[in-house]
This record gives structure tokens, C-alpha cells and sequence, in this order.
């Protein structure tokens, strides 16, 4: 199996600078010899380019880089569809969140072509699931999800989608911070919405088991959306949007070890690393480990479970 890394130095949808040196941080980390040491063939397209923002405005003037966004979206979509419809698994270095408004539809135009069902795990503190008109931070990085399950409003704007994601289909994961829109929205939407309440109670593997069931019995392709601020802010400092109470190691550890041998996983997205806020690349480093595990690195030999 072929890995095509592609880098997205992005951080116009996040509130402050530094995440366009994520995709470098990840490589000094260490991610493409890790990954190669677990067997892969690993392709390296380097940092993707946009062309520059046409400019675009909108009547919610809280909204930045709206031009440029639509910009990264158009370049990520073409090099992700690309990369999956050359039989590769495409793992996106983040940049922002606002990448997955390329990826995700990248990926799901590809699973639609081969008549397949396109899941998504998002691992986030937040559920990113603002639209245009309901965002009031402005910041892009808060509204993928919303625009990949084909919310109204980003028709207008955005690259049309060849397929939405069916909001059904989508599980936030870890999700603390939740804005009174989308808390509505997702509900009216059937989102499947693991909230650290629930992580808390039920604990990793009957949550991630019963979603994974679904993704199988679907014959489904999984797109899984990493966003550092999925951790708590104690082992990952690096990141812009820090919110206590998340994922501990070994929770983050776990969800990558079962995704591994759900054998299920055909995209990823690696988002929101700060290299600037980072103490000497522990964020970092955190994120290559959590990605290895993801590809198979584990402690001992175990006979295969199947998830
Ligand atoms: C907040 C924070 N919901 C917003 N969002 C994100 O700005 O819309 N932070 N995604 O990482
Ligand atoms: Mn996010
Ligand atoms: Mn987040
Ligand atoms: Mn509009």
C-alpha cells in the first residue's frame, strides 16, 4: 500500500499564524521514516501551492480569507482525487482545519465514483460545523464539516461538491466546545456525536466499535480528521484552540490502534499542529506517534482483533 503525503502549509482559517509550518514540523518529526519503517511505500508530494484568493467577500463580514480558502479547497480536492484515484492512501499534513474543505471532498468524490459510501471520524474538540451565516469567529477552520455534508450557503462560494458526505455518516469524537447553532443543527442533521461526557462514561472501544460496525457493514471508505485540539491541551500545547478535558495519550493511542485493525481507514488528515506554540516538537512528535499507530506500530504482537 502506497502512502501519498501531501502537504497543506494552510492556517488562513485559524484565528492566529503558524500552523503553514505544520506539514514541515511533521516531516523534522520524523513521519516518513516512521511510515516507511512500518513497511509502506511512501510518496511525498511536498507542500501543495493555491493560486491566490480572488478576493471573494460575503455578507457575513465576521469571515476572513474567504478567497483564499476557496482557493486551498480547489487545489486540495484536485491533488487528494487525484492521489485516491491513483489507488493511493492519501494522508493530508496539516495546516488548519480548513484543509478538509479539499479533502473530504476529495475523498468522497473518489468512494462515489466507485459506488462506495464515504464515512467520516472527526477528532476534535469542536464539531467545525458552522456554516457561512452562522459562523461568528470568521474563521474557516470552523465550518468543514458543514460544508462537506452540503449545508446551505457554500454553493454559492465554495467548489461545487461531486458528492456530500451524509451527515449520518459522520462521528465527532472527544467534541467539548460546541456552539449553540451547531448544537442544534447536528442534532437536526443526525451527526453522531461522541462528546467526552460519553468517552467518559463508555469508554473508547464501545463508542469507536459501534461506528466502525457501521463503516463495515456499509462496505464504506473512512476518511479520519485529526485535530491536536482532540487532545488534552497537557500533552499537546501545540495548538491554537486549546480546550481542557480532552483525549489523554493513552485514549488517542487506543482510537488509532482499533482504526488500525479495523483495516478501514482510507484517508487521513493530520490539522491544527502550531509549530510555534510547540515546546522543542512534542506536539509534534505526539502527532507521528498517533499516526503510527494508526499505520500498525504497536506494543507487542497481538493476534489480529478485528474491530
Ligand atoms: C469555534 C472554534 N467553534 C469557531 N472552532 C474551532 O471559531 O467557530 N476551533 N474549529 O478549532
Ligand atoms: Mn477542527
Ligand atoms: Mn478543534
Ligand atoms: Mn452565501
Amino acid at each position: 500500500l502506497n502512502l501519498s503525503l501531501i502537504g497543506a502549509p494552510v492556517e488562513t482559517g485559524a484565528s492566529q499564524p503558524g500552523c503553514l509550518m505544520g506539514p514541515d514540523a511533521l516531516r523534522t518529526a520524523g513521519i516518513i521514516d516512521v511510515l516507511r519503517g512500518l513497511g509502506y511505500g511512501v510518496r511525498d508530494h511536498g507542500n501543495a501551492r493555491a493560486a491566490p484568493g480572488n478576493g471573494a467577500t460575503h455578507a457575513n463580514t465576521a469571515i476572513r480569507n474567504l478567497g483564499e480558502t476557496i482557493a486551498w479547497s480547489r487545489a486540495l480536492g484536485d491533488m487528494g482525487y487525484r492521489a485516491a484515484a491513483e489507488g493511493e492512501l492519501p494522508v493530508f499534513l496539516g495546516g488548519d482545519h480548513s484543509i478538509s474543505m479539499g479533502s473530504v471532498p476529495a475523498v468522497t468524490r473518489h468512494a462515489a465514483e466507485q459506488g462506495r459510501e464515504q464515512f467520516v471520524l472527526w477528532l476534535d474538540a469542536h464539531p467545525d460545523f458552522h456554516t457561512l451565516d452562522t459562523t461568528e469567529s470568521g474563521n474557516l477552520h470552523g465550518t468543514p464539516v458543514a460544508y462537506v455534508t452540503g449545508q446551505p450557503g457554500f454553493e454559492d462560494h465554495f467548489p461545487p461538491l461531486h458528492a456530500t458526505v451524509d451527515p449520518r455518516n459522520v462521528c465527532l469524537f472527544g467534541i467539548r466546545s460546541v456552539d449553540e447553532f451547531e448544537r442544534e443543527n447536528l442534532t437536526r442533521n443526525g451527526v453522531s456525536v461522541h462528546d467526552m461526557r460519553a468517552i467518559d462514561e463508555h469508554g473508547v472501544p464501545s463508542l469507536l466499535n459501534a461506528f466502525l460496525e457501521r463503516v463495515r457493514a456499509a462496505d464504506g471508505r473512512l476518511h479520519v480528521s485529526l485535530d491536536v485540539d482532540f487532545l488534552d491541551p497537557t500533552i499537546a500545547p501545540a495548538v491554537g484552540t486549546t480546550v481542557p478535558g480532552g483525549a489523554t495519550f493513552r485514549e488517542a493511542h487506543l482510537v488509532m490502534e482499533m482504526l488500525h485493525d479495523s483495516g478501514l481507514v482510507t484517508s487521513l488528515d493530520v490539522v491544527e499542529l502550531n509549530p510555534f506554540l510547540d515546546e522543542r516538537g512534542r506536539t509534534a512528535k505526539l502527532m507521528v506517534d498517533l499516526v503510527a499507530s494508526l499505520f500498525g506500530k504497536r506494543v507487542m504482537d497481538r493476534p489480529t482483533r478485528s474491530y
